[in-house]
């Protein structure tokens, strides 16, 4: 392949501003689906977990033609709990386009992956995306940007980026806002004309660095790189760089290439590609392909700390084993560990004190998606409530913070602003336009736990809330994220209609009736601030006046659905989340 021709490039943005939409458009439009093909919408979101929640949870790889060239893509996620992905997969990328959506501007994770791309001296193409919103405002976001790339302290080279506006929704992009509405070419020619040839030399050593993992069923893990220098060849014998510093002999059985969204075959691939290789059962990110005459490690990517940390424990409740395929802690310490061999932002080690791990992630979602991900494959286990990693310096308490934005109507400022004061937010800015406001708050990562559900419900779901981690800060003070106490069940026992009826006084219920629960299981919130021990199987009287099928007629209140999310949010330190392939259940320790 010639080198002069490819172009490697990395989608960066804040969630949802059309990353993955943009990606569809581009391959689309490359001529390399079939005419009548059906063709997923946002295909590079292509895990389930992806499809059911509407966002990119793993960045993926993929490529199309433009006139002569080979377009290497990297569609990465916006959400700031799987910012530790872009950090890792800017090493693949010669370039970045940065979308910016032409309504919001600049949001948080904006700025962040803003930063980790200028960290990382890559040339920068602002897209102004969604110009067909009613509400866009593109110049606004332009200025907006700019000012962004400033505080980031960008070079003067930089300073003057190039910006290209679109519609990746309707399929075009404009070099001027009164161009005409035609396809997406401009964003092509905007990347071969900025973003520079991969730079390596195909007759030096090698040197291709891990950046992702990805599984075959048929080939094991695969390693996704690009070959920075020199050539890979299957046939050729080669080292591999790990992460300890040691180096060992490897062999590679398979190379693959992206051509759209689909890997191809190749014996051979030189500098500047970015390829899948197979034949390292072992491999983890960071690991350098290298020769073995030769070695020259590249430098291991580095990666912001951890924020939050769970306890991932072996069922022991009295339903354990009944539901799971992998229940023990063995299976546990298994798949953890097989988790942080791609994924580099999570930390695990064994529990100090008793059987388990204590598992570190950057968020709630990150935490939340790898048990949901866990619990699809087979396993049975309990968590904890996430606890914030403390740092102690020079004797003092320091706890990280994040920097929350939040758009909402004027109408629900007053009650949003009340409850960020009790979970010790500090309102930093707060602009004001057409109804609308938006606040920028500094507040302990602490306080925003399960703080979304919260603010949906408060704001109707209308609100919009983001925040990214803005730095580490003395200790805040106590603060008290659930007030209610929870209503547990007495007794191993089935739950019924007429007993849930008279418990509805008490305060809100989780389930429904006909369900098997156990003595110390969670089955609602009470109204005051303690708890309550219930008796959800208590039957109604037998007397004569009892008419029959009574109990059936009983109209109950429709229980609280929660979330997994929402369940890690609501524990206290004392209760556990159980989690199955079945069923979530919440209980007392
Ligand atoms: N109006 C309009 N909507 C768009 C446009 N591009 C994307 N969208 C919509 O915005 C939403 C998010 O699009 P995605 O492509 O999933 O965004 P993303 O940046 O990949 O999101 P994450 O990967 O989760 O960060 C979808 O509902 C899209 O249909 C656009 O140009 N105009
Ligand atoms: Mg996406």
């Amino acid at each position: 392949m010639d080198q002069s021709r490819i172009r490697n490039v990395a989608i960066i943005a804040h969630v949802d501003h059309g990353k993955t939409t943009l990606v569809d458009q581009l391959f689309k439009q490359s001529g390399m689906f079939r005419d009548n093909q059906a063709v997923a919408e946002r295909l590079m979101d292509s895990m389930d977990l992806e499809r059911e929640r509407g966002i990119t949870i793993s960045s993926k790889n993929g490529s199309y033609h433009y006139k002569d060239h080979w377009i290497n893509i990297i569609d990465t996620p916006g959400h700031a709990d799987f910012g530790g992905q872009v950090e890792r997969v800017l090493r693949m990328a010669d370039g970045c386009l940065l979308l910016v959506d032409a309504q919001e501007g600049p949001m948080p994770q904006t700025y962040f992956v803003l930063k980790k791309a200028l960290a990382n001296r890559l040339p920068v193409i602002v897209v102004i995306n969604k110009i067909d919103k009613p509400a866009a405002r593109c110049d606004w976001t332009v200025d907006q940007v700019f000012d962004l790339f400033v505080k980031l302290d960008a070079p003067e080279n930089l300073l003057d980026f190039p910006v290209v506006y679109a519609s990746a929704k309707a399929g075009y992009a404009l070099f001027d806002l009164d161009g005409k509405e035609t396809n997406m070419d401009p964003i092509s020619e905007m990347i071969i004309r900025h973003i520079p040839a991969p730079s390596g030399s195909a007759d030096a050593p090698l040197q291709m660095q891990v950046s992702t993992i990805d599984y075959s069923p048929y080939l094991g893990r695969l390693g996704i790189g690009k070959v920075v220098n020199g050539t890979l060849n299957i046939n050729k014998n080669v080292a591999v760089a790990l992460r300890d510093g040691r180096i060992v002999p490897a062999r590679i059985t398979k190379i693959f290439r992206f051509e759209c969204d689909q890997k191809v075959t190749t014996n051979i691939a030189v500098a500047g590609e970015i390829v899948a290789v197979a034949g390292m059962e072992e491999i983890t990110v960071g690991v350098t392909f290298t020769d073995p005459d030769n070695p020259r490690p590249l430098p291991l990517i580095e990666i912001d700390p951890p924020t939050l940390a769970m306890h991932f424990v072996p069922n022991d409740s009295p339903f354990a084993g009944q539901e799971g395929k992998f229940v023990t802690s063995r299976h546990l310490e298994e798949r953890l560990r097989r988790e942080t061999l791609a994924d580099v932002a999570l930390q695990v080690e064994p529990l100090q004190k008793g059987i388990g791990f204590q598992v570190s992630g950057r968020g709630e979602l990150h935490l939340s998606i790898l048990i949901e991900k866990m619990r699809r494959e087979g396993y049975e286990f309990q968590v904890t409530r996430p606890q914030v990693i403390m740092k102690e310096i020079n004797g003092k308490t320091l706890e990280p913070f994040e920097e929350l934005t939040i758009d909402v109507d004027d109408r629900y400022k007053g009650a949003v602003m009340e409850r960020l004061g009790d979970l010790k937010g500090q309102l930093t800015d707060m602009v004001q336009r057409a109804g609308m406001v938006r606040l920028i708050y500094k507040i302990p990562t602490r306080g925003l736990l399960g703080f979304r559900s919260e603010f949906m419900t408060a704001t109707k779901g209308m609100g919009i809330m983001n925040y990214v981690f803005a730095e580490y800060g003395p200790f805040a003070g106590e603060i008290k994220n659930r007030t209610n106490g929870v209503l547990i069940s007495m007794e191993n026992c089935t739950t019924v209609a007429y007993a849930l009826f008279n418990l509805q006084n008490r305060g809100r219920l989780f389930l429904g009736p006909g369900i098997k629960i156990y003595k110390g299981q969670i089955v609602g919130e009470h109204s005051r601030n303690s708890d309550l021990t219930v008796n959800p199987a208590k039957g109604k009287k037998l007397t004569n006046m009892r008419a029959s099928g009574s109990d059936e007629n009983v109209i109950l209140t429709p229980p609280i659905q929660m979330s997994l999310e929402d369940c890690i949010a609501y524990i206290n330190d004392d209760e556990l989340v159980e989690v199955t392939p079945k069923t979530i259940r919440l209980r007392k320790k």
